[in-house]
């Protein structure tokens, strides 16, 4: 099962935690396009960071089984959809990234599974609610609701994507729906 690859997207707003994610659970170095945040950039207030994605992030790592995984991470900004069609081609996994400090969580969820559910209808679909440790207002049950009343009807967890063992964990439970029968 050697030459067996896969490819499995991030994708989320800008602070949603991807990069962090990727480079959690890369062996090699992740190629990053970054670039410095000029200072009018509008950033929301959520954001403390010095540095956004300006177009993709890219690792591969080992399932251990041979299998290689392609991981990349896309930006959520809709200026940036030129992107997602080319990124979620082929993609067996798309994991939607969302900050628990994101005053725009639920929309933006709802608007990057619409989306990708249209360019990816084979891959199975997750979501990765990030910083827990940082907002207590977040409602889980409710943010999770809510996906479930528009038909979203899949995993959604908790994750801090600077934990190796969180992100490896998000990624095998999003593998290992592959072979789930669906029950719709
Ligand atoms: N406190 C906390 N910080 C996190 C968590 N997940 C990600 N981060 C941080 O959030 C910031 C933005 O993450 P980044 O990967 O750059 O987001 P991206 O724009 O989606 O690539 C980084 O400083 C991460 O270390 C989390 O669960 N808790
Ligand atoms: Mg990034």
């Amino acid at each position: 099962m050697t030459d067996m690859a896969t490819k499995l997207v991030f994708v989320g707003e800008m602070g949603a935690g991807k990069t962090t994610a990727i480079r959690s659970i890369s062996d090699m170095e992740p190629i990053s396009t970054e670039m410095p945040i000029s200072d009018d950039t509008a950033l929301s207030a959520f954001e403390d960071k010095s540095h956004t994605t300006v177009a993709l992030d890219y690792s591969s790592i080992e399932l251990g089984d041979g299998e290689l995984l392609h991981v990349y991470g896309v930006p959520g900004q809709a200026y940036l959809d030129f992107m997602w069609p080319i990124v979620a081609e082929g993609a067996i996994g798309v994991i939607v990234l969302v900050s628990a400090l994101n005053p725009r969580a639920l929309p933006s969820t709802l608007t990057l599974l619409e989306r990708f559910r249209g360019l990816a209808p084979e891959a199975c679909f997750a979501v990765g609610v990030t910083c827990q440790d940082r907002e207590s207002e977040f409602s889980f049950t409710e943010f999770r609701n809510a996906l479930a009343s528009e038909g979203h009807r899949l995993p959604v967890m908790w994750v801090d994507a600077r934990e190796t063992s969180q992100v490896d964990f998000l990624i095998k439970a999003l593998l290992s729906c592959r072979y789930a029968e669906s029950i719709a």
